[in-house]
């Protein structure tokens, strides 16, 4: 096996006496069943999508519809480091990924994507607009880089019920694109964040491409994870095609604002090989760029070919997985193509109407 690229690096060394160092992460070492977990979450994430992309084709989602696939490590990685429900997860739109790694029922997530009552957000969210709190997940936000400063706010009332009302706290992981981070609310939220100590972990998901322009064409400065020096937060850059490099540099961050002493970024590099949402004609790309990353950087297959060598099942076992989630998948499709469409009674209710 060719010698693995050094997973992580860091940022500027902070000034000695000035500043706390990040310890250095290593890739994480899974035993066998964590690291098939990884393999499945992976895959069902990646069928999902695909079943998705399917359905929307038979014109069963309506309205937006942003896929994930590709950066499947990236949420698979950093989603085992937290507590499922004590801590808190928000992101933008390309959200279902999210939800899958959060723990939510594949079933209502589709639901909810063809508009059934049964959805999570009772049909009337639709991709881009689903919530579950009982799964510490705030949303699905449509409009670029807002889910940043909530996040802070999340991670504000972690803090607050730590310090304050003496109870559980938790951390908050703020997931936005390379493109977000050109927004300007995004630095407010970096400096309001390190001054309070926030127990956040910003997480770029740097998948190359905001809609239809390069991070190197709209980017002054595109090595994203150096973008909260000037607010003295650390940064960490990870290969985010492997999940045992994002699960190792997540341990690092989760542990490091847990522990009080304020944000950390993670720009994780990914990729997305399907188009920024259903409807782009992908010509500010060739297919072969596509094509190459899918041979040399695949997430899935990586795991797969590292799962099998050392010894933590066997090619057939992988297989049984993979028919296993295609089972869970289908039958999501199924129960979403079933359910019910909301009742027209309900069109307004959980809904902010606004009258002029
Ligand atoms: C404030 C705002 N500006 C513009 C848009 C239109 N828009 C939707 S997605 C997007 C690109 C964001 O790219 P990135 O942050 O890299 O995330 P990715 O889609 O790659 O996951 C833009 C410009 C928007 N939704 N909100
Ligand atoms: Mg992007």
């Amino acid at each position: 096996m060719a010698k693995a690229a050094r997973p992580v690096s860091r940022a500027t060394p902070p000034e000695p006496g000035r500043l706390e160092a990040l310890p250095e992460p290593e890739r994480f070492e899974p035993d066998a069943a964590t690291y098939r977990a990884f393999y499945r979450m992976m895959l069902l994430i990646r069928r999902f999508e695909e079943k998705a992309g399917q359905l929307y084709g038979m014109g069963l989602i309506g309205g937006f519809c942003h896929l994930y696939i590709g950066q499947e490590a990236v949420v698979t990685g950093l989603q085992s480091a937290i507590t499922p429900g004590r801590d808190s997860v928000i992101t933008g739109y390309r959200d279902h990924g999210h939800m899958l790694a959060c723990g939510i029922d594949p079933r209502v997530v589709m639901a909810e994507l063809t508009g059934r009552a049964a959805g999570i957000s009772r049909g009337k969210g639709g991709s881009m607009h689903m919530f579950s709190p009982a799964h510490g997940f705030y949303g699905g936000h449509g409009i670029v880089a807002a889910q940043v400063p909530i996040g802070a706010g999340l991670a504000f009332a972690h803090k607050y019920r730590q310090e304050v009302l003496g109870e559980e706290g938790g951390v908050c992981l703020a997931y936005f694109g390379d493109g977000a981070a050109n927004q300007g609310q995004v630095y407010e939220t970096f400096n309001m964040a390190e001054l309070w100590k926030l127990p956040v972990v910003f997480v770029i998901e740097n998948n190359q491409y905001a809609m239809g322009t390069s991070v190197n064409r709209a980017s002054a400065e595109d090595q994203l994870y150096r973008r909260g020096e000037s607010f003295r937060i650390e940064g960490l850059q990870v290969d985010g095609m492997d999940v045992l490099a994002v699960r190792g540099a997540a341990d690092v961050a989760v542990a490091w604002t847990r522990a009080g002493r304020g944000p950390v970024l993670l720009e994780m590099k990914t990729y997305r090989y399907r188009g920024h949402s259903m409807s782009d004609p992908a010509k500010y790309r060739t297919r072969d760029e596509v094509a190459r990353i899918r041979e040399e950087a695949d997430p899935i297959d990586r795991a797969a070919r590292e799962i099998v060598a050392r010894g933590f099942a066997t090619e057939a076992e992988l297989r049984e997985i993979e028919r296993a989630v295609r089972a869970e998948v289908t039958e999501a499709a199924d129960f979403a193509e079933q359910a019910p469409e909301p009742d027209t009674a309900e069109l307004a209710t959980d809904v902010l109407v606004e009258r002029y």
